[in-house]
């Protein structure tokens, strides 16, 4: 009876047959971070259809996540990884459907096995350096001659509020913030008692006037349009504003930095498990992954993809890493609850202060 009606409902209007057989994905990722032509080729080769939203923050990310909210891909980082498992919220892979994992560079696996013990739920995406991305004429006329290559320039607030006036941006994203003040401050997070992140709070409080801006997506447009001169920034959106045409360096400070590695998962409830391995084993072909690159200005982990790059990325610094600026990056580790609370804590009396207008 209900497939006469389906088949007397398909004749009547035109198309609803198509709709019902449609195959649909959805992926949550991060902003600024995918080639729009990779997900129009994906569509076209597969005829699958890619419902593609994203996020702008770690934390945007868990929560709708815990929400329960249902996506085929998701993006996490390294360090939100062994959680994510351990909840049981995402789901292992089928390596058989894989085959490009092959192209994958097997020390950037191996790094990640840290998190992911036998890479047995995540395909590494994108990764890449935090640091600084500075408009140097902007901020040289600003700071009155050229600036030290230290994260000084943001923590210490005599030299930050030098800056304030030609715009400073700090990442919406608690970790990157706590890790990189921490060691600068010479303590590592992930070993700090909840006192002393209270500590690092108060002091990255004082410098909460001379910045104007606290975000993870706004900062890109402002930086490429010359409204900002100094940004805590991920590589590839500093890479983006010199791209844009403004004279925006990236720089990694002396004191060192982090890295993260952001991978391709499938959650426990996921709608199209088999449609999702499709959509990873797409992206891992070295010329996707490549396009992926070009676009974004983010490293990849494709072992293969390097005869794909454009001319100009392949020896770019920040793209390029080389060994000593490799040296100086340690990889997000992966905090435990009782360093992330006090961290969370900090953070939303920092976002409350005012900033510089
Ligand atoms: N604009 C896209 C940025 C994505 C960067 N992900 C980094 C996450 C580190 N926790």
């Amino acid at each position: 009876m209900h497939r006469m009606l389906a088949a007397f409902l398909f004749a009547l209007i035109p198309g609803l047959a198509n709709a019902a057989d449609e195959k649909v994905i959805q992926v949550y990722n991060w902003n600024d971070y995918i080639a729009p032509q990779v997900l129009a080729d994906f569509e076209k080769k597969t005829g699958i259809r890619v419902d593609y939203q994203t996020f702008s923050t770690s934390e945007e990310l868990n929560e709708t996540l815990a929400s329960g909210k249902s996506f085929d891909i998701v993006v996490p980082s390294n360090d939100g990884l062994p959680a994510l498992i351990k909840s049981g919220t995402i789901q292992p892979l089928d390596k058989s459907r894989l085959p490009n994992l092959v192209h994958l560079d097997k020390q950037m696996l191996n790094k990640l096995s840290a998190f992911d013990p036998k890479n047995k739920y995540a395909v590494p995406y994108l990764w890449g350096a935090v640091g600084l991305a500075i408009n140097t004429p902007q901020a040289e006329a600003a700071f009155g001659g050229p600036l030290p290559k230290s994260w000084s320039v943001l923590f210490d607030p005599a030299q930050s509020a030098k800056l304030a006036s030609c715009g400073i941006s700090v990442l919406d994203a608690e970790v990157e913030v706590f890790t990189i003040l921490m060691n600068y401050r010479g303590r590592a997070l992930v070993d700090s008692a909840p006192r002393q992140v209270q500590t690092a709070g108060k002091a990255l409080r004082a410098v909460r006037p001379n910045i104007r801006l606290v975000d993870s997506e706004q900062y890109i447009p402002q930086l490429n349009s010359g409204k900002l001169c100094v940004a805590l920034a991920w590589v590839g959106d500093a890479l983006a504003a010199a791209d844009a045409g403004q004279p925006v360096e990236f720089v990694v400070p002396s004191e060192g930095s982090m890295m993260f590695i952001d991978n391709m998962v499938i959650p426990a409830n996921a709608k199209h498990p088999e449609l999702a391995h499709q959509f990873i084993d797409y992206i891992m072909q070295p010329e996707v992954a490549a396009l992926i690159t070009n676009e974004t200005l983010y490293p990849n982990p494709n072992a293969d993809a390097g005869p794909f790059l454009d001319e100009n990325l392949r020896n770019l610094s920040g793209i390029a890493m080389d060994k000593a600026t490799r040296r100086r990056l340690s990889l997000f580790p992966a905090l435990p609850e009782r360093v992330s609370t006090p961290v969370s804590e900090q953070w939303k009396l920092f976002r409350a202060e005012p900033g510089t207008h």
